[in-house]
Parts: structure tokens; C-alpha cells; sequence
């Protein structure tokens, strides 16, 4: 199941406190102040993990509480540090603000960290926070066993851990690819997909056989390797919900080239030069950034009957170059790929 939403809440661990205690040393007149620090509270992290797909994992799991940190002892001992918790999410997650709905960070980059809730510091045990005027005790500071008129100062002496951070956050899936396929359902996005990667698609005769986005590693000849995704077919209307609607153009919103697929079989009885416009709408609909990219037309199923004529009418249409391809045989797939190669390198460069 792909998920590509969640919401969680996250608490970082409580700082311990600090401790009140006096050793007295044998044959030494006034104790002195040895209470420990307390520990500091844990923080909790997010980091992008390229083994974690989507966020299916935060349905099940809502909230992510880090350790507190243990309270200071006697004999100067300091409290234990709380456990920090690191939350894995897939690569390209972006992680907002659930309550100002702002943007904190886009992890998109395997080894980065974002510290979500910091941990309460730990308190001062009396050791420390008498430091470094007196190890002893003057007539203000005097243990409980010798009271004075004072004694609040003297509890006062060690400080309390303060509460670590509490927040709700929302994360939001953002794929990353070089090339994101885009056209109607039953182009033929999914089986160009399973023919170039070891990718296992869904592919059938119905549209809307593709429900999420499936990501697949294409080797260009002795070039390279880049990641296409291919993601549920658009319809005209989308933008308003019809299919399955457009959000998941969200996920080739980072792609640098599009490579946008047109059934020239007109196997549904659509037009191609029709489907290609109609479908230029709905990605601007969606964004500037999506046509403002580069975009190869792939002209399939060019095995099928008519399939060549159409393509005659459709370069005469629409003043693009035009890769014709046939994805049940094959044919004119290693050129439209190296065409995709040179139009990345092309967009890396500028
Ligand atoms: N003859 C022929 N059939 C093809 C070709 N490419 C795809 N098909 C068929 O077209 C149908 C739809 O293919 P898919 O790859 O599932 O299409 P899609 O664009 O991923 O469709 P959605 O996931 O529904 O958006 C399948 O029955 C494929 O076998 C081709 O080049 N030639
Ligand atoms: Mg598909």
C-alpha cells in the first residue's frame, strides 16, 4: 500500500532535576553541597531513510515520545541522559508544522537530520550551582540538619529540569525521480515502465490500473542509470477531482523531464492531438513548474493498425519532435530513452 500522507505527534524527553544533598566527610566541621546534575532530556529526530518507501509505517504509529532524562544524586552523580528517538521517512518527505501548517525542512538527502523536539535540559544539582564560590557551607547555606532561617534559598539551590518540546507535525511524500510519466489512462506508462526496469507495474487493459506511483531504475545503455516514475493516468477534469483527481502529480513535481505517452492506436477512441492538449491543461492546471519542463512526446502502440497515419496527422498538429515507440514490441524504445539521457544531462547542465 502506498501512502503518502500522515500526521504524528512528537515529544521530546523532560530534563531530570537537579538533586539537594550534603556529605560530610569524617572529622570535617560542615558538610558541603554534592547533589547531581539531573540528565538532559532526549531529542526526537527525523532522518531519510532510502529503505523506507512510503509512510505506511505512521498510520499504525501516531506518537513518538523520546526518554527523560533521570534525576541528579547524591555524591555529585549526574542523571542519565533520556534516549533521543529517530524517526525514519522515506527520501523526499517534507515535514510541516501541523499547527501553522509552515515547512520545516524537505528531506530529500540521505544523511541529513532534522531535530523535530528538543529535549528539556537538565536541572542543577546543588554541587554544581554552588560552584565555584564555596564547596562549604557559609551560615545561609546550611544543611538540614543545621537549619538556619534560610533554608528556602538554601533548597532553592538546585533547579528543576525543565519539559522537553511537544509538537504535531504533518509529513507529506514528495517521490524523487529523473522522469516522470505523464498521459491518459491506457497510454502505456506502465508498460514502457516494465519493458526499460526491473519494475513490476500493474498493467491492463482498463484505465486506471495504476493507483500510486512506482518508481523503476532504467540502465541507458552504457550511459547510465536514471529513475523514471510512473504514476495513475490523467483524465480531462482531473484538476477537479475527476478520475483519480491530479495530486499525484505531486510526486513528478521533482522530476527534471517528462516524458508524456500518447496511445497513436487510439485503442479508447480518443484523439492523440486532442489527448495531447488536454492533457497539457491538466498539468498546468496542477502548477507552472510541470510544463515549464522538458517534455518528450512518446507516440505508442505504434504496432497497432492506423497507428501511422494518426502520427502523420498528429506531427503536422503539434510542431514537437515526436519519438514513435511500441511498447509490446519494442521497437524505437532505445531511442526515445537516449533522447530522455541527453534531455537530463541537458537540464543538469543549465
Ligand atoms: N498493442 C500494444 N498494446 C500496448 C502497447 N503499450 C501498452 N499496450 C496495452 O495497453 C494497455 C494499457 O497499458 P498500461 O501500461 O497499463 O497503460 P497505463 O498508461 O499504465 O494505464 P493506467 O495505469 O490505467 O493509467 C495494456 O493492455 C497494454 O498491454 C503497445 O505498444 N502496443
Ligand atoms: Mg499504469
Amino acid at each position: 500500500m502506498f501512502v503518502d500522507h500522515a500526521q504524528i505527534i512528537v515529544k521530546a524527553g523532560d530534563g531530570g532535576h537537579g538533586c539537594v544533598a550534603f556529605a560530610q566527610p569524617p572529622y570535617t566541621r560542615y558538610p558541603y553541597p554534592d547533589g547531581g546534575d539531573g540528565g538532559d532530556g532526549g531529542d526526537v529526530l527525523i532522518r531519510p531513510d532510502p529503505n523506507v518507501a512510503t509512510l505506511l509505517d505512521f498510520q499504525f504509529r501516531h506518537e513518538f515520545k523520546a526518554g527523560s532524562g533521570r534525576h541528579g544524586g547524591g555524591n555529585t552523580k549526574t542523571g542519565k541522559r533520556g534516549e533521543a528517538v529517530v524517526i525514519r521517512a522515506p527520501v523526499g518527505t517534507v515535514v510541516y508544522d501541523a499547527e501553522t501548517d509552515q515547512p520545516l525542512r524537505d528531506l530529500c538527502r540521505v544523511g541529513e537530520e532534522l531535530v523535530v523536539a528538543r529535549g528539556g535540559r537538565g536541572g542543577w544539582g546543588n554541587a554544581t550551582h554552588t560552584h565555584p564560590n564555596a564547596r562549604t557551607l557559609s551560615s545561609a547555606r546550611r544543611p538540614p540538619n543545621r537549619p538556619s532561617r534560610r533554608r528556602a534559598a538554601m533548597a532553592a539551590e538546585a533547579t528543576a529540569g525543565t519539559p522537553g518540546e511537544q509538537r504535531r507535525l504533518r509529513f507529506e511524500l514528495k517521490l524523487i525521480a529523473d522522469v516522470g510519466l505523464v498521459g491518459f489512462p491506457n497510454a502505456g506508462k506502465s508498460s514502457l515502465l516494465s519493458r526499460v526496469s526491473t519494475a513490476h507495474p500493474k498493467i491492463a487493459a482498463y484505465p486506471f490500473t495504476t493507483r500510486y506511483p512506482v518508481l523503476g531504475v532504467v540502465t541507458v545503455d552504457a550511459r547510465g542509470q536514471l529513475v523514471a516514475c510512473d504514476i495513475p493516468g490523467l483524465i480531462e477534469g482531473a484538476h477537479q477531482g475527476k478520475g483519480l483527481g491530479i495530486q499525484f502529480l505531486r510526486h513528478i513535481e521533482r522530476t527534471r523531464v517528462l516524458v508524456h505517452l500518447i496511445d497513436m492506436a487510439a485503442v479508447d477512441g480518443r484523439d492523440p492531438v486532442e489527448a495531447f492538449r488536454q492533457l497539457n491543461r491538466e498539468l498546468a492546471s496542477y502548477s507552472d513548474a510541470l510544463p515549464a519542463k522538458p517534455q518528450l512526446i512518446a507516440a505508442n502502440k505504434m504496432d497497432l493498425p492506423d497507428a501511422r497515419e494518426r502520427l502523420q496527422r498528429f506531427r503536422r498538429a503539434v510542431p514537437h519532435p515526436v519519438w514513435p515507440i511500441s511498447c509490446a514490441t519494442g521497437k524505437g524504445i532505445p531511442a526515445l530513452l537516449k533522447a530522455v539521457w541527453t534531455s537530463l544531462q541537458l537540464t543538469v547542465d543549465s
